[in-house]
C-alpha cells in the first residue's frame, strides 16, 4: 500500500497546473494512524484535481495559508499533543485573536475513549482555537474512537468532507485520474 500512496501524489505536471484549489493536509501523530489518514485524504484529493500537500503540523506552525482549504487530523497522547504538533499547539495558543482571518480548515481527531478525561483534547483544542483565532471552519470538528468503530466514523466524516469539498470549491471527479488510479491499483494487485 505505500507505494502506491507514493504514486498517488504529488499530481502530474498537466494537472498541477489545471488544479482547482490547492489542499494542505496536515497531521499530528507520534504511531502513524493519522500520518496514514493524511496520506489517504492526499489520494482522494488527486481524484478531484486537486494538488495537496501533506506534512507535519509542526511543519506549518506560524504558517498556515490563506489559498485553498487546510484539513488537519490530529491525535492525542495523555491530553497532550503528538511529539510533531508541539510546536503548532504552542504558536496557535500563543497567536492574537483574528490573526488568522482567511484560512479555510476542518480537523479531525483521533483518540481512544479509554483516556477518559482527555478523550480527543488535542484535535477538539485545535478545532477550537483556530475558529478562535479567526480562521473559517469549513466543516464540523470530525472524530473516531480506536476503541468503537474507528473505520466508520472515519469514513463517514471522508463522505462529508468531500460532499462539502465538491460545492465549495466547485469540484467534480476527474474520469482520467479516476482510470489511472484504477490501472495503478491493478498493478500493484498483480506486482
Ligand atoms: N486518545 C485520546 O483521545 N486522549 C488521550 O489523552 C490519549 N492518550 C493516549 C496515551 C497513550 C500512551 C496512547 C498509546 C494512546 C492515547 N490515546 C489518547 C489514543 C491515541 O490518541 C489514538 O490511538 C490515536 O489514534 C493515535 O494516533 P497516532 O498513531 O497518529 O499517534
Amino acid at each position: 500500500a505505500p507505494q502506491r500512496q507514493e504514486k498517488m501524489y504529488p499530481l502530474p505536471k498537466t494537472s498541477v497546473e489545471n488544479a482547482k484549489m490547492s489542499l494542505l493536509i496536515l497531521y499530528g501523530s507520534d504511531l502513524g494512524t493519522t500520518e496514514r489518514i493524511a496520506k489517504q485524504l492526499a489520494d482522494e484529493a488527486v481524484l478531484y484535481g486537486i494538488r495537496s500537500e501533506v506534512a507535519t503540523l509542526d511543519e506549518y506552525a506560524g504558517k498556515l495559508p490563506k489559498e485553498g482549504a487546510v484539513l488537519i487530523v490530529c491525535s492525542s497522547y495523555n491530553g497532550h499533543p503528538p511529539r510533531n504538533a508541539r510546536k503548532f499547539l504552542a504558536w496557535l495558543e500563543n497567536s492574537n485573536e483574528n490573526s488568522l482571518k482567511g484560512i479555510n480548515y476542518a480537523v479531525f481527531g483521533c483518540g481512544d475513549r479509554n483516556w477518559h478525561y482527555t478523550y480527543q483534547k488535542v484535535p477538539q483544542t485545535i478545532d477550537e482555537q483556530l475558529a478562535i483565532k479567526g480562521a473559517t471552519r469549513i466543516l464540523p470538528h470530525g472524530e473516531a474512537d480506536v476503541s468503537a468503530d474507528f473505520e466508520k466514523q472515519l469514513k463517514n466524516w471522508r463522505e462529508q468532507l468531500w460532499r462539502t469539498m465538491k460545492v465549495t470549491y466547485d469540484l467534480t471527479l476527474d474520469d482520467n485520474m479516476l482510470l489511472e488510479q484504477t490501472k495503478l491499483s491493478i498493478q500493484v494487485v498483480k506486482g
